[in-house]
């Protein structure tokens, strides 16, 4: 059974928001369309307290998209972004959310951040997604949404790991590309087998 895991298609990954993603809202459409060939729909969200440890402006003296060592490893401060209960952590107005099973949040937690559906940045501290899909017997994932060199590809990276078959349709995504992450992305992808679609 194959589901179709739509990440992050919030206002403040598309153009005026505050960490837009170039041309994020052109794919939009495209994921609405692809939603009927699916047996599910799953939606993530990005969902961040106001003092979560990802946003550069709790860090004094850190700059955005500057990295810093956390317990965890390796964290790019972001500008703030997708705080929970603000106009820009909410869907794209025409993202069709009601044909959606599951929404999942994620990077609630202050000290860390989630990039992946699937585990916070610790690779560790799971979000449930995998037993849930387990459990409904999808096993046959893909991806789309915001944004593709970030939450996107290690949502599939982690798919493919724990063992789901992973694709991702590179038309219905777009890329933040800071020092080259989207073609880092591609590679690592690839690597852990992830389908390229
Ligand atoms: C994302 C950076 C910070 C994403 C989320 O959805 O790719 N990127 N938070
Ligand atoms: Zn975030």
């Amino acid at each position: 059974m194959r589901a179709l895991i739509v990440i992050d298609m919030q206002v403040d990954f598309c153009p005026g928001g505050a960490l837009a993603v170039a041309g994020g809202d052109e794919i939009v459409g495209a994921i609405n369309d692809l939603m009927p060939d699916f047996d599910a729909v799953v939606l993530t969200q990005d969902w961040h307290p106001a003092d979560h440890a990802s946003f550069a402006d709790n860090h004094p003296r850190a700059e955005a998209f500057s990295t810093v060592q956390m317990p965890y490893g390796p964290q790019v401060l972001w500008p703030r972004h997708c705080v929970i209960g603000s106009a820009g952590a909410v869907f794209h107005p025409a993202l069709a959310t009601d044909v959606a099973d599951l929404v999942i949040r994620k990077g609630f937690r202050p000290g860390i951040d989630s990039y992946s559906a699937f585990f916070d940045n610790d690779h560790a501290t799971p979000t449930g997604l995998a037993g849930y899909l387990r459990d409904r017997g999808l096993d046959d994932l893909t991806f789309v949404g915001l944004a593709h060199d970030f939450c996107v590809a290690w949502s599939a990276i982690d798919a493919a790991r724990l063992g789901f078959a992973a694709t991702v349709i590179e038309d219905a995504t777009r890329a933040i590309d800071l020092n080259g992450s989207r073609a880092a992305a591609r590679d690592d992808m690839r690597a852990a087998g992830v389908s390229l679609a």
